[in-house]
């Protein structure tokens, strides 16, 4: 699963949802967790609403600063997914390995000789690491720099360390029933630490009802590490001799497939009742399976995701991850969202929300997933395969739940193994499930990734059988899906034209502007970023991007009022509540940009982007969506 920009559940949630929400807190007596930094206020707050009416604000506040940091680290995680990964892996140096019980009594012990820090710029020792010895940090930078978290550390923790137990408190009063399907659990890896492994699958026995557990399937897309061989082996073994009932597959690819066929190799040799697919980089928690094998109990067609729980790349410390929906942007980037305002209603947030598509860890019904072409094995590295399930499992019949009961700790890694700049597979594979799936929205992703519509010349592979597919499961347009599951998603149909704006007169383009600013400027054209408009029929006119989701502000246009005055860009929503400005532009093309409010025209004079009297100036977009 990966976890990217978490989009403001706060806003989001709005008005009766928030009201419910803080209800959800206060009956829940919320307890921080030790490694809290952000929670300070918000210890034990008592379960009486009515005589805690003064401790609300508080209380709000807290739970704005939890969302507000937990959105930090997704958006931290986002942009370093974005960014190219730092080095490309040597090969490794191989780790001594040691049996479980001396590792489980070695604990973390940092020698407590001073010394300097030899890597004061690196992500680990941000705050962690402060007393190892210089032999010691040369290591742990080592071991971080290959996998992208701190193995140092855990090679010292116990695999069965205890996870803080993040449930919603109703949790814990649930009983599930005792006939619930089997189930196998499908580890995915690519040059994982052992340790990491090694800890997931100590996890998987130890906190999965045995009767229901029936085999566990260990997919190594084509690591290189040498102690993913032998090592790995030898304790597969050891544990195969402990558990005699639980089956061990392994499947080994001898080249690297990429995430979805992984993950799709996996369910193949699956075969029990449910399978669970999951990165190898995660600890379940206590009860983890039973939620969500009784929500697919009651409905074979629900595809189901646990909550994650953060644990940190660098000191591996397990934090709290409130349960949300997964979403994701046109340029298909996953992020945490609100479930719907429904939801909340219900004041429970234990129950389980529907959600318009997965993270990427998925637990469902073997068989049902087979029906419905369990993932799309046409997707290259990394990416998109999670939303494709998404809009699949929808508009052909299924539904996605997040069960916020069910919990699983996840190191979210500062890079990633694959390659080093994802961002290419990434678009390809959006581009992919554009054109499978989206119908008159396909255009949407080729926006978001800044491609032409038409003939943009990325190979997306042979989508002839996943079209046939869509069509032998009789699947619901995509206008279906985006009006009835992810409303909260623009579909921008009313968005005119786009590209760089240029004066025919000036021979020059709008353009961004210094940033940080809100100064838009006359610029020669180069129609890069800074430079790309969107016009909306509505008449706002946008500079540099454009925001998927409707409770997202654009930034606008906009001509202040005040006599010959430079433009501005603003928030849209916040300049129509100041009011006095005008955000709304009347233009045709070739002809001039006329402010519908002030009635004054947006012009060049001596290479200056000024705001006057309508002397004829004439623009030119550069790609025309609908005439207009
Ligand atoms: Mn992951």
């Amino acid at each position: 699963m990966r976890a990217a920009g978490l989009k403001r559940v706060v806003l989001t949630l709005g008005g009766i949802g928030l009201v419910f929400y803080v209800g959800m807190f206060l009956n829940r007596g919320y307890e921080p967790t030790d490694k809290e930094l952000d929670s300070p206020r918000i210890i034990r707050i008592v379960s009486d609403m009515a005589t805690n009416i003064s401790n609300l604000f508080n209380i709000l506040q807290a739970f704005e600063e939890k969302q507000k940091s937990m959105q930090k680290m997704l958006e931290e995680d986002r942009g370093r997914q974005r960014k190219a990964a730092e080095v490309e892996q040597p090969s490794i140096k191989k780790q001594p390995q040691q049996p479980e019980a001396q590792i489980q009594d070695q604990q973390k012990a940092p020698k407590e000789k001073k010394s300097n820090k030899l890597f004061p710029d690196s992500a680990l020792f941000k705050t962690w690491g402060g007393n190892l010895s210089e032999d010691d940090q040369r290591e742990a930078q080592g071991l971080y720099e290959m996998y992208g978290y701190n193995v140092f550390l855990s090679d010292r923790l116990p695999l069965d360390r205890a996870l803080p137990d993040t449930r919603d408190k109703r949790c814990l009063k649930k009983s599930y029933p005792k006939d619930l399907p089997s189930l196998g659990v499908v580890l995915i890896y690519l040059n994982e630490a052992l340790s990491v492994i090694k800890r997931a699958l100590r996890s998987i026995i130890d906190r999965t009802p045995k009767n229901l557990l029936t085999e566990i399937i260990l997919v190594d897309d084509n690591s290189s590490y040498d102690d993913l061989k032998g090592d790995l082996d030898a304790y597969v073994k050891m544990i195969e001799q402990q558990n005699p009932s639980l089956r061990f597959i392994r499947v080994r690819h001898s080249e690297q497939r990429g995430l979805a066929y992984a993950r799709v190799s996996g369910w193949r040799a699956a075969t029990a009742d449910v399978v669970a697919i999951l990165d190898a980089h995660i600890e379940v928690h206590e009860l983890w399976a039973e939620p969500l094998l009784t929500q697919i109990k009651g409905d074979r067609t629900v595809v189901t995701s646990p909550v994650f729980d953060k644990v940190s790349f660098d000191d591996l410390k397990v934090d709290e991850y409130l349960p949300a929906a997964h979403a994701f942007d046109w340029a298909l980037w996953c992020m945490y969202e609100g479930f719907s305002d429904d939801y909340y209603k219900l004041g429970d947030g234990s129950l389980p929300g529907k959600s318009p598509s997965v993270m990427g860890i998925l637990v469902a019904d073997r068989k049902y997933l087979g029906e419905i072409g369990v993932l799309d094995e046409g997707m290259k590295v990394y990416g998109g395969e999670n939303v494709e399930l998404g809009i699949r499992v929808w508009t052909c019949g299924g539904s996605i739940e997040v069960v916020p009961c069910s919990k699983i700790a996840h190191i979210e890694r500062a890079h990633k193994p694959y390659m080093p700049d994802l961002s290419q597979a990434m678009r390809r594979n959006a581009l992919r499930v554009a054109e499978i799936w989206m119908d008159e929205y396909k255009h949407n992703v080729a926006l978001a990734w800044n491609v032409p519509f038409e003939n943009h010349g990325i190979d997306i592979g042979d989508i002839s059988e996943r079209k046939k597919l869509r069509e032998t499961l009789k699947c619901k347009p995509f206008k279906w899906y985006l009006e009835n599951v992810y409303p909260k998603l623009d579909p921008l149909d009313n968005l005119l034209a786009y590209g760089g704006l240029k004066n025919l007169d000036a021979d020059m383009c709008l353009d961004r502007g210094p940033v940080p600013g809100q100064t838009p400027i006359a610029y020669v054209c180069h129609y890069y970023a800074p430079q790309v408009t969107y016009y909306r029929s509505n008449g706002e006119l946008y500079i540099s991007s454009i925001k998927s989701h409707r409770y997202n502000d654009n930034q606008c246009l906009t001509d202040v009022g005040k006599k010959d005055t430079e433009p501005g860009l603003y928030n849209c929503k916040e300049a129509v509540q100041k009011g006095a400005m005008g955000i709304h532009w009347d233009f045709t093309q070739g002809k001039e940009m006329r402010n519908r409010e002030t009635k004054r025209c947006l012009e060049i004079q001596n290479g200056k982007l000024l705001i006057q009297e309508c002397s004829g100036q004439r623009w030119e977009i550069q790609h025309i969506i609908k005439p207009f």
